[in-house]
């Protein structure tokens, strides 16, 4: 027998992965997107979600702009700090800003959000100051904020986990009995098209699912997971997979602030009356790079990126307001006005964060330390002040 020649490695990536896999059509219904904002700027009515907006008068519209832009000018500014060589490293959310501010705008005191590592415009709605984001990643502090003041869980990095925290939480929220009516509590789980081939994200569906825990799965499909496009994570759009778990899902176009909070409002509704989960997958586009680490241009097309400028989540609020007359000049100039001291004030704090003391990693382990934590903080005490003999 002749033995088979391995076949070329681009060959057998091509076999592996058909060309085609991205025509293959939805295998359940017609995509349906909830766009109640077109990127013109023009308010498309919709028979379901409209009353979640029946209190957004004009100087909401005008608040979410504001939101908009400061976050993106935090994010633009953190993007700066990190090249100048300020932060370790950075996760822009460049594109992702109304998919945040609207979800984030939707959330209840008394609800609980678990983001992942880029959720800065969730960060913002829950009254996290902006520096305590940057001290993380400048790697000043070892958590950066108190979750319980903010209701605002800290940072995870391992991609999906916190979909498991968000949905074990929730069924707590039910077995404390605070779900039932218009004033329960309900979590937030956010995580990426990537993570949503994780074990976890799928543990969590069936967990929320069979416990009908008052839990939102907040997808926020960018449509990359770092250079991994999103036809190579699924077959069909990510929120047709909530029916197969049997819990409802729905996709919001994620540059659309007014339908992001619409559409979250709604789920957290649903969750708080007892009516158990919802998947919402926020279609949107990661305007940067993953991580200030990453080279978006070695793996994607430029023309992609221009398409997705004329669907800005900012602009289409600007033409909004303007267009209605719900704002004019001056208001805009303010607005720029407040980004400018935000972005000096972000910028100053970050400079002159103070270095953590090197023993300093030992305080944040455990409330109350443990004897082997102990006894490192110790070893390393002894071995930090063999430096200070030899300078002697
Ligand atoms: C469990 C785990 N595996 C791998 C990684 C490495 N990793 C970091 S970010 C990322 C991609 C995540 O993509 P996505 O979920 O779409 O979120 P996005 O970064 O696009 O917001 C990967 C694979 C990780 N952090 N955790």
């Amino acid at each position: 027998m002749t033995p088979k020649s391995a076949p070329p490695r681009a060959a057998a990536r091509e076999a592996a992965f058909p060309p085609d896999v991205a025509d293959i059509p939805p295998v359940l219904d017609e995509v349906e997107l909830v766009q109640l904002l077109t990127p013109e700027g023009e308010r498309v009515p919709h028979p379901v979600y409209d009353r979640y907006l029946a209190d957004v008068d004009d100087e909401t519209l005008r608040s979410l702009y504001r939101d908009l832009v400061l976050v993106r000018r935090v994010d633009v500014e953190a993007t700066a700090l990190q090249r100048q060589g300020e932060l370790g490293i950075w996760a822009s959310l460049l594109g992702q800003e109304a998919a945040q501010v609207g979800s984030g705008r939707a959330l209840l005191p008394q609800d609980y959000a678990f983001p992942t590592y880029r959720e800065h415009g969730v960060a913002w709605c829950r009254g996290v100051d902006p520096l305590a984001l940057l001290g993380l990643f400048r790697g000043a502090t070892n958590g950066g904020w108190d979750p319980r003041e903010h209701g605002f869980h800290l940072y995870t990095i391992v991609i999906g986990s916190q979909t498991l925290h968000a949905t074990g939480y929730a069924m707590g929220i039910a077995m404390d009995g605070a779900v039932g009516d218009a004033d329960g509590a309900a979590t937030i789980a956010y995580f990426g098209d990537g993570a949503s081939s994780q074990g976890d994200v799928n543990e969590a569906f069936v967990w929320a699912a069979v416990y009908n825990a008052p839990v939102v799965f907040f997808c926020q499909n960018n449509q990359w997971a770092i250079s991994e496009p999103l036809e190579r994570q699924t077959r069909i759009p990510l929120y047709q997979r909530a029916r197969g778990f049997g819990f409802p899902g729905v996709r919001v176009d994620g540059n659309d602030v007014l339908a992001t909070l619409a559409v979250t409002r709604k789920a957290l509704t649903d969750a708080r009356t007892g009516q158990g989960p919802t998947l919402v997958e926020a279609f949107t586009y990661r305007m940067g790079a993953h991580t200030t680490s990453d080279d978006p241009t070695r793996y994607r097309l430029s023309s992609d990126l221009e398409a997705w400028k004329l669907k800005d989540p900012i602009e289409r609020v600007k033409a909004h307001l303007a267009r209605g007359g719900h704002a004019d000049a001056e208001f805009f100039a303010s607005v720029d006005a407040d980004a400018d001291v935000l972005a000096a004030r972000v910028r100053t704090g970050c400079l002159e964060m103070p270095d953590p003391g090197p023993l300093e990693i030992f305080e944040a382990v455990y409330a109350d330390p443990t004897v082997q934590i102990s006894q490192q903080r110790q070893g390393f005490s002894t071995y930090l002040d063999g430096f200070a003999e030899e300078s002697a």
